[in-house]
């Protein structure tokens, strides 16, 4: 058998009934599989991958701007310094940010996330307007800039324009540092359409919206943002932080009477096409409740843990049928290997228990929790990605099997060995968005010209 065209053979890949043997991967001029069969023939001159193939993980939370200050926040610690301290800081970057120094930062940052083996990253963008707080020429500039930076490393996007309206319950005044983020649901609207019709969607880019939480938003304009949403896009992806601090459980209890998740579960129908972003603080019924919504918890653990949010209560979420999906958010860390180790190491740490993941079912942590992130990362992004199957975009990644972590392992233990292993670089060799190989032996294609750009925006943004 020969085939032409786009084909790549394996000996070993994950596909969504685990590892199988002998695969052909076949996919079209739009970077969409076509095939995927196991247990086939090598064909005559197909490639071959140099190691197993793997998913790439979608990457479900991202504000682009915040890689510029990651790890400036450690620097020197203040009394009291909590996430509101955390926020200023990172609001005195949002001020200064420009559109160059934007689009430079978010090219580097989305090499990085493929190179870690993120295929795709939904952007929760919030910083819309000039540094003066009014619009730019183009009010869809900034969010431009950022679609422009993925659609020039590969990266797969869904974009979420954020609406933001409020500095908290109740209605409150933005405050000056927030000028850049604000909009009403018409604006917002306007603002996406606007970008959409500069960069329509296509293969590897989706659109959706983002309310900030329930903090920014008001439920009128939460419901008037939905509906215009709906107008043009039914069914698009929604996004929002939600339960992410006890001080805004706290605020939503004095405001409204209800914890946030409760409030949102009661008054939305909150669906599939939901990510509830961090959703930290959830009793146990709001867990079951959300677990049962079909909604995605949209976790973020090492900015979880960075900021001191709180830990997510994933047994009982899981255990339900609860979806997750991983981001890496604030980037203090870009690598979906970490998020899902520390979200089971959090676990251990707090129940003196191991493998607290793991189900009957399922007894292997590492591919429980890998599979529930593609699955729900897929779900979150809007986009059809997250498996080796017919009619996804053919985004993978190849594994060095001869990695030090992996060497001397049967398939069935590589999982578990690449998510909680850690033995200097990684052993994500090669890495494939819509069929083209973007990042060959750890190094991606425009990673000098971009790290240069990068540099130089930095040391502009710092001056
Ligand atoms: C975030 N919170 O961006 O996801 C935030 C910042 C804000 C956490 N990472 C929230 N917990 O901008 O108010
Ligand atoms: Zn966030």
């Amino acid at each position: 058998m020969t085939t032409g065209g786009h084909t790549l053979f394996a000996a070993h890949a994950y596909l969504p009934q685990g590892w199988r043997r002998d695969v052909l991967l076949e996919w079209n001029g739009e970077g969409v599989l076509t095939a995927v069969t196991p247990d086939s023939p090598a064909p005559a001159g197909a490639a071959r991958a140099s190691g197993p193939l793997l998913p790439g993980m979608p990457n479900l939370h991202s504000h682009a701007f915040q890689r510029a200050m990651a790890g400036l926040a450690e620097y020197r610690a203040q009394a009291g310094d909590n996430f509101w301290s955390w926020r200023d800081l990172m609001y005195r970057l949002a001020a200064r940010i420009t559109p160059d120094a934007l689009e430079a930062v978010a090219r580097w940052l989305y090499i990085e996330m493929l190179k870690a083996g993120y295929t795709s990253v939904c952007e929760f963008h919030y910083v819309h307007h000039a540094l003066d707080g009014s619009p730019y020429e183009n009010a869809a500039e900034l969010g431009q800039r950022v679609v422009d930076a993925a659609s020039q490393t590969g990266i797969g996007m869904t974009m979420l324009p954020v609406l933001y309206e409020h500095s908290g319950f109740g209605k409150r005044e933005p405050r000056p540092d927030q000028r850049r983020f604000i909009n009403t649901p018409r604006s917002l609207l306007e603002l996406l359409l606007t970008l959409r019709r500069a960069r329509p969607e296509h293969g590897a880019l989706a659109y959706g919206v983002a309310p900030h939480s329930l903090r920014a938003v008001s439920e009128a304009s939460l419901r008037a943002l939905l509906d215009g949403l709906d107008a043009h896009l039914p069914g698009a992806p929604v996004h929002i932080h939600i339960a992410e601090q006890t001080g805004e459980v706290d605020e939503c209890m004095a405001a409204t009477g209800a914890r946030p998740v409760a409030w949102l579960l009661e008054r939305f129908e909150v669906d599939a096409r939901w990510c509830l972003v961090h959703a930290t603080h959830v009793d146990e019924a709001e867990a079951s409740a959300l677990a049962a919504s079909g909604a995605v918890a949209g976790l973020c653990p090492t900015t979880e843990a960075n900021l001191g949010d709180g830990i997510f209560p994933a047994p009982r979420y899981l255990d339900a049928g609860g979806a997750i999906g991983v981001g890496s958010d604030s980037h203090i860390a870009v690598d979906w290997r970490s998020e899902l180790r520390l979200l089971e190491y959090g676990q251990r740490l707090a129940l003196h228990q191991r493998n607290v993941l793991a189900s009957a079912a399922r007894p292997q942590v590492a591919e429980r929790l890998f599979e529930a992130a593609l699955a729900g990362g897929a779900r979150a992004s809007g986009r059809t990605i997250g498996a080796l199957a017919p009619g996804h975009r053919a985004d993978w990644l190849v594994l060095d099997a001869g990695h030090p972590s992996l060497d001397g392992r049967v398939p069935d233990e590589w999982l578990a060995a690449l998510v909680f292993c850690e033995h200097g670089h990684s052993p994500i060799a090669d890495v494939y968005t819509g069929g083209r190989c973007v990042v060959r032996e750890g190094r991606h294609v425009d990673e000098a010209n971009a790290y240069a750009a990068y540099r130089e925006a930095l040391a502009r943004l710092r001056a």
